[in-house]
This record gives C-alpha cells, structure tokens and sequence, in this order.
C-alpha cells in the first residue's frame, strides 16, 4: 500500500494524489465572485446525504468548513448525523416542496439521492426506480434553481453507456461521447442519462453552473452490503467471510468491471463539482477484472482460496470499464486506488459487521454465502399519497 498522499477518511490508504488538500477553501480562494459574504460559509445541500456516497461526501465538505444540509428519507446506519452534516433532514425528496426546503440558500446543491443498488435491485425494480428517481432528479433540480444555487452536482452512472458497446468481457473503455446514440442496458441508465440532459439543459438557460459524473461500480467501508442492494465488491466481501466450502459467483464470472474505492469518489467528486468542467465525465478506475478473478482477490483478503460455483443470477453487460483520457485533461487527475488496497479496507470492514451482529443476535452465516434479488414492491408509490409532504 501507498504511503504517498493524503489518508482522507482514516482507511489507511494514502495513493490519492491530492492537489488540494482542502478543496473547497482552495477554490473560495480561486473564486471570489462566488464567495458567500465575509464570515459566511459556503452553505452546501447532499441530498442523499443519509446513504453511503452522499454521507462521505457530506462528512468532507463539513471537514473542509462548509456549512452542510443533508437531506434523505432515512438516516445514515452507521453515523450520527452531527458527524457528518449540520442539519439533517429527514425528508422525502421525491416532492418539489421538501426539495426546495433542503435547498434554501444554498450556494451548492449535491443530489447523490436515489433510488438504487446493484444487479440483484435495479433490473427487478425498474418501474418503481424509474418514478422515483425521475421525480428525485426533476425536483432537486428545480429547487437548486429556484433557490438561487450557484452549482449544482448530479451523480450519473456508467450505466448510461449504449450496451452494444459493452458486449466483449475486453471492453477497451467506455469513452464519454459512447452514452450517444443511446442505448442503456436497463432503465436505471436511461433515467441516469435523461436526468443527465436535463440538468445540461438548465445549465445552458439558467446561470446554474452544472457537473455530471458518471460513477463506476463505488465501494468501501459504511456501504450497503447485504439485503439484494449491494454491488458486487459488498457482496464478494460479505461471501468471503461467510463461505466456507465454495463461493457463489453469478454468471459464467467472464464478465468484467472496473471499481472505485470510496476516497477516490469522494476527492474526484468535489473535484469536478469546483472544476470549469460542464460536460459529463467518468468518474471511475481502469483496472479492470473479470467476476472469477475478482472473486478471488476477495477471498484473498481473508487468506481463503475456495472453488469458484457459477450460479445464474442478474448478470448486466457482459464488459465494462472507464476510459480515463477526458478526466485526465480536465481535471489533471484521475481515481488510482487499486482493487487490492480497496477491497481489503472494505472485507475487513464487513468482517466488523458480521462479528457485531453476532456479538448481538444467533447468526445464520450460510446466508451470507449467498445473494439476494430483490423483488420490487409499491410501498414506496403508495406512500406518496399518505405521507411524503413533510
Ligand atoms: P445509497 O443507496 O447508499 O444512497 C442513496 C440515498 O438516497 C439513500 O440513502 C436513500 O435513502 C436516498 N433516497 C432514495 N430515495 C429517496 C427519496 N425519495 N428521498 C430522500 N432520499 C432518498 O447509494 P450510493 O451508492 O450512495 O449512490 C449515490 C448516488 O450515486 C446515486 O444517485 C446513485 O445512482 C449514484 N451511483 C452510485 C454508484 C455506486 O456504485 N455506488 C454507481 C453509479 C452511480
Ligand atoms: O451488482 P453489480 O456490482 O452491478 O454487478 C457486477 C457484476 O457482478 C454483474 O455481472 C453481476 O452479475 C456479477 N455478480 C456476481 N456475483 C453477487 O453476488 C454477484 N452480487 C452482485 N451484486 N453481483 C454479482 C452497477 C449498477 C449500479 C451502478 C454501477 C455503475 O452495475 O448496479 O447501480 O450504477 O453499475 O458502474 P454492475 O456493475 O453491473
């Protein structure tokens, strides 16, 4: 492991280049006409502020002398909100007035709240994803805009990208001009890519100054790693604790990925959001691994070296990673965590979590060896009537 940088959430790991240490007093530095006034802080929304990108990212511009609002519809599992924001709210974001509550005098508005998680969710939950993070999207928005914000940063994914181009395991790298002519995989990628426009569109006819990034595959410690939600990372940590005899891969496990250690989200997120930069970009690694290999490096980290057993499962595109070159020149740096660093940190995390529910509760650990598909429910769109408008 790197010694080389700054350890920026106390995991250990120190291979971040950092330019900036402390990114938002640089650029209120470089920036005086967008300065709040003398004595005032940058006051800045997360919404999504109570899930695992949105919390980290809360927690560092709080850690960087931002006045942070976090709005979500749960609160955080494994923070109290004063670690990580000033105000917490706990609100459905779906609804324009919640929205625009969240966001009242903000300078800065993060949305990173949706209605989302790995294979195992979002091809089994698309009608339900797609409205709410439709109206997420639309309102956050919305109410960055009518309230004045100055910028505004929307957390996209690589699942936008045309899925004929990701039908080789040896996927060179998805370029960010390859989103178009569209062609996502799933819903969730359409949605990610329409809410993408929108927000181009408001930069274009509003002075809201708007940031994409397009995430690939973000994992580490404090993120969902069990119940259907969690990626591929969560769920190789959680089986290489569990499993014993063999280890449940879905798929012929040819299929590959590139994955980005959350400090690197984090850095390259907050980033972008004080860059010049109005065009999408990736925001992810290029070291990319196939499912076995993968599966592999997880059991490593707990000294095991069990057979491999392909299961059917959820399986998404067949070959997947990031193309760093337009990252590389507009923000002169690039997410570098390797895969071995990351997943170490974030299995030794969910060894904890295992350990402290059975410190708590008779545990059955065989049901960690294997993983969910959720199966989509309407709780959520018949709260909408009830409940939403706090
Ligand atoms: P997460 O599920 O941990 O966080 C999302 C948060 O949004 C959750 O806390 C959830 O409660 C909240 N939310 C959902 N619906 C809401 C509503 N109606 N009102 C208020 N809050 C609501 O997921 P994450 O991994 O932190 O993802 C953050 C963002 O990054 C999302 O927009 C996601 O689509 C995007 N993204 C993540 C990844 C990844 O690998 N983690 C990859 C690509 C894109
Ligand atoms: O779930 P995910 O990490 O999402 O799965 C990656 C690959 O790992 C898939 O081919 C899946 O079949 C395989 N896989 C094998 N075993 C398991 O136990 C398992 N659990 C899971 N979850 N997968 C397993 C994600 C989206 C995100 C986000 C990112 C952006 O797609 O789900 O919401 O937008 O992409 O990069 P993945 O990488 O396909």
């Amino acid at each position: 492991m790197s010694t080389n940088g700054v350890d920026l959430n106390g995991h250990g790991i120190k291979n971040t280049p950092y330019l900036s240490e402390n990114q938002s007093q640089a650029f209120l530095a470089a920036h005086a006409d967008e300065a709040p006034p003398a004595g005032k802080k940058l006051k800045v929304c997360v919404g999504g502020g109570g899930g695992f990108i949105g919390s980290y990212i809360a927690k560092r511009l709080m850690a960087e002398g931002c006045y942070v609002v976090a709005a979500d519809w749960k609160e955080n599992e494994f923070m109290k909100p004063q670690e990580f924001c000033h105000e917490f709210h706990n609100f459905d974001l779906r609804i324009l007035e919640n929205c625009k509550k969240v966001t009242d005098g903000c300078h800065h508005v993060y949305n990173l709240a949706a209605d989302m998680g790995g294979m195992g969710f979002i091809l089994s939950n698309q009608s339900v994803l797609l409205y709410n993070n439709t109206m997420i999207s639309f309102n956050m928005l919305e109410a960055a805009r009518q309230n004045g914000a100055k910028r505004f940063f929307y957390s996209s994914t690589a699942c936008v990208y045309n899925e004929d181009l990701q039908k080789d395991p040896e996927n060179p790298g998805l370029a960010e001009h390859m989103a178009w002519p569209a062609k996502p995989q799933d819903g969730y990628g359409l949605e990610k890519l329409y809410a993408e426009e929108m927000a181009l569109a408001y930069a274009q006819d509003f002075p809201l100054k708007v940031r994409v990034a397009r995430y690939h595959n973000v994992y580490g410690p404090r993120g969902t790693w069990k119940g259907g939600r969690e990626k591929v990372p969560a769920a190789f940590c959680r089986k290489a604790c569990a499993s014993e005899t063999e280890f449940e891969v879905w798929g012929d496990g040819k299929q590959t990925r590139s994955f980005m250690f959350i400090d690197d989200c984090v850095h390259g997120s907050i980033k972008l959001m004080y860059s010049d930069c109005g065009i999408p970009l990736n925001l992810g690694t290029d070291e990319m691994i196939d499912m076995n290999a993968f599966a592999k490096l997880a059991m490593g980290t707990r000294g095991k070296d069990l057979p491999i057993k392909n299961v059917p499962g959820p399986l998404g595109v067949m070959g997947r990673n990031s193309d760093n070159t337009m990252i590389k020149e507009k923000l002169g740096w690039a997410p570098s965590i390797s895969i071995k660093d990351g997943m170490q940190v974030t299995c030794d995390w969910i060894h904890d979590q295992i350990q402290q529910e059975a410190a708590t509760a008779s545990q059955d650990l065989a049901k960690y060896g294997t993983s969910e598909v959720v199966v989509q429910k309407t709780d959520t769109l018949d709260a909408l009537d009830r409940k939403s408008v706090v």
